[in-house]
């Protein structure tokens, strides 16, 4: 058995392996990945977002208890430094479990979230990529609700689940931009603490009005997760989402969703690190900045003569059809 097929035999060790060449950008990490590929697209993925400290870690953790609980096999991504799972950026590379360490049907990988060649939305859709193909059958995914790339990693779950605290009222505007709109799941969690009613409300509010309805009204839940309360009925609610995709054609959708993300992401990397080794290598960029910052030259203009360089000319021949060219079975 090659590190492949013990990947696909549930191995974790081989799974915390190929995650590693991932993160490091390696080229073992491709060749695996291709093969992976197949064998993909059965887990469901729930992103877990909202601002630190917030108890996504602590959600997580009883969610996975109670998918366990129902009998679930769990793989979690971490994509938080702070995560009590990793105890830091350090411990990234390293494969631990908190309270489910003696749980072989749980998976846990906590991911940095800086240094990812090729971006952290890239890097984590591949670890998710590589529990899926072990078999994970529901993927968590935590990651902190700032930044586009965090965004970009909820977005293409098939679940987002925003949490948000009570009292922080700033905090809805906060992850207001670019979160709300996303969620399919809200969560109020620390319930305990007052002013949960008027965050529900606040929630329920921006909800009511910022939707466009896609057939699914987004749900709310009020958690006190470190008592493990309100986790059943969260759990649940993550599941009528799941049956709902299913239902519709929901799933292929957020499926092509993530294939269009995913593929534009890896263009991008490519083409950029192309285009800056070739550019690099023959065409005098450094004398091209100088022009530029010597305002003898326009930005726009040199751009334009950075395509023609590389061959990509403003009226370039047609494309053929790429499906016309490509591999595939
Ligand atoms: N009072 C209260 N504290 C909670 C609750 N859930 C989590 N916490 C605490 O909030 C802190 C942050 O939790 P954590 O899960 O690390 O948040 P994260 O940064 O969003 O992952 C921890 O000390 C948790 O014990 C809750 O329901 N009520
Ligand atoms: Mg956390």
């Amino acid at each position: 058995m090659d590190i492949v097929d013990k990947v696909l035999a549930g191995d974790v060790r081989s799974a915390a392996r190929v995650m590693t060449w991932v993160e490091n950008g390696m080229a073992e990490a491709v060749s695996a990945l291709k093969r992976l590929f197949p064998h993909t697209g059965r887990g469901f993925v729930v992103g877990v977002t909202g601002p630190p400290g917030s108890g996504k870690s602590t959600l997580v953790d009883r969610l996975t208890g109670e998918f366990r609980r129902l009998g679930k096999t769990v793989g979690i991504v971490a994509v938080d430094p702070s995560s009590p799972f990793s105890g830091g950026a350090i411990l990234a590379d390293r494969v631990r479990m908190q309270r489910h360490s003696l749980d072989e049907e749980i998976f846990i990988r906590s991911m940095a979230n800086r240094g990812h060649l090729g971006g952290l939305s890239r890097t984590t859709n591949d670890v998710v990529d590589v529990m899926d193909a072990m078999g994970k059958e529901i993927i968590l995914v935590e990651t902190v609700g700032v930044g586009q790339d965090e965004i970009e990693i909820v977005r293409t779950a098939h679940t987002c689940l925003v949490v948000a605290v009570p009292g922080l009222g700033d905090d809805i505007q906060a992850i207001k931009a670019g979160i709300m709109e996303i969620g399919d799941l809200f969560v109020v969690n620390k319930a305990d603490r007052d002013g949960a009613e008027r965050t529900y409300a606040e929630i329920e509010g921006i909800i009511r009005q910022s939707r466009t309805g896609r057939g699914w009204r987004p749900r709310i839940f009020k958690t006190m997760a470190v008592k493990n309360e309100g986790i059943e009925e969260l759990a649940r609610g993550i599941q009528e989402h799941q049956r709902f995709l299913e239902a519709g054609s929901g799933t292929s959708r957020k499926v092509r969703d993530r294939s269009e993300a995913v593929l534009w992401a890896l263009l991008e990397e490519r083409l950029l690190t192309r285009v800056r080794e070739r550019i690099v290598a023959g065409c005098a960029f450094d004398e091209l900045v100088d022009l530029i910052a010597a305002r003898r030259v326009d930005p726009y203009t040199a751009v334009e003569q950075v395509l023609v360089c590389l061959g990509l000319p403003p009226e370039p021949a047609p494309l053929p059809r790429l499906t016309d060219i490509l591999p595939t079975d």
